[in-house]
């Protein structure tokens, strides 16, 4: 069972109690193919009142239907979301949209004080690796706020203040002490949020394979050319790995070499579009 404390996570939350007195909008960036395990419960109770919208970010890697349904979900809840692709800047209007509707009431009141002109202020918060600091930067059309392709790049808050309509908080990932079910952790770690260190990349890779052979089978069929699936993830990642030519000395199969590639195709993508996680009762479709 994955179980990560990061040392940052009490100061992260100070931060965020500290500075929601001097934002307008938090944006709670997920990821679109686990939006469940994604949605840290924390921040939401962390933001109390301040308007929320859900970043179902990563969008491009995820399954559409999905997004959709998830969009649904939100709503029935009262909380816009919208699906975002920080890297190619989709979906990006449709934030400042929603952020300009949630601060109109504020802003009028503003205006008759005689405040004009002034900000619309965004707290970005996430979990780690979601994209939170590309959201900013697609956002604020330039590259201010540091990117990378693995959790804890943000270290401190960074506000980012270029001019113009908005000002944006970034800041680092957080995570919850305790994860409330073992999945949870393992979707984590399947999308890059948790740090590789201190996974074990073979367990993670058997994980998903028995999801994804259930759910996208099809996804794993055509990814590793491969005439059939097991029930057993094992021999499906050593078929993989025979397929990809993964081999240790004396031309047995590496499964742990096999594991890193499934991990990595996953995360980038080349499997196809995925999504993990339907919100309760909703079933995939075969
Ligand atoms: N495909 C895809 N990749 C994205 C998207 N948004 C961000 N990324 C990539 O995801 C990785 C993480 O992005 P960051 O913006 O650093 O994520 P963060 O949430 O700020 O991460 P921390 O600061 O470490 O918590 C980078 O490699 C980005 O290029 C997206 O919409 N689609
Ligand atoms: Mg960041």
């Amino acid at each position: 069972m994955i179980q990560w404390y990061p040392g940052h996570m009490a100061k992260t939350k100070k931060l965020i109690i500290e500075n929601l007195k001097l934002v307008d909008v938090v944006l709670h960036i997920i990821d679109a193919r686990v939006p469940r395990s994604s949605y840290n419960p924390l921040i939401e109770k962390l933001s109390g009142n301040k308007p929320q919208i859900v970043v179902m970010n990563k969008a491009d890697l995820a399954d559409d239907a999905a997004s959709e349904i998830w969009i649904e979900y939100y709503r029935g809840k009262g909380i816009k979301a919208v699906k975002t692709n920080a890297r190619n800047r989709k979906g990006i209007k449709d934030v400042l949209k929603a952020a300009k509707e949630l601060t109109e009431s504020k802003r009028e009141k503003m205006a008759r004080m005689g405040y004009v002109n002034v900000p619309i202020k965004f707290m970005i918060v996430g979990i780690p690796n979601v994209g939170k600091s590309a959201v900013i930067n697609a956002m604020a059309g330039s590259a201010k706020a540091k990117v990378g392709n693995k959790p804890g790049i943000t270290r401190g808050k960074q506000w980012i203040r270029i001019g113009g309509e908005f000002e944006y908080l970034d800041t680092p990932g957080i995570l919850w002490p305790k994860f409330e079910d073992e999945m949870t952790g393992y979707m984590l770690a399947f999308v890059g949020s948790i740090k590789d260190e201190v996974l074990d990349f073979e367990e993670i890779a058997l994980k998903l394979i028995g999801i994804l052979s259930h759910r996208y089978p099809q996804a794993l069929l055509e990814s590793y050319q491969l005439n059939c699936l097991s029930e057993d993830p094992y021999a499906n990642l050593l078929s993989i790995g025979e397929k990809r030519g993964c081999r240790v000395k004396g031309g047995e199969i590496d499964a742990l070499k096999a594991a890193r590639i499934v991990i990595d195709d996953f995360r980038n993508g080349r499997l196809g579009n995925i999504t993990l996680e339907l919100p309760e009762g909703v079933k995939y479709e075969q």
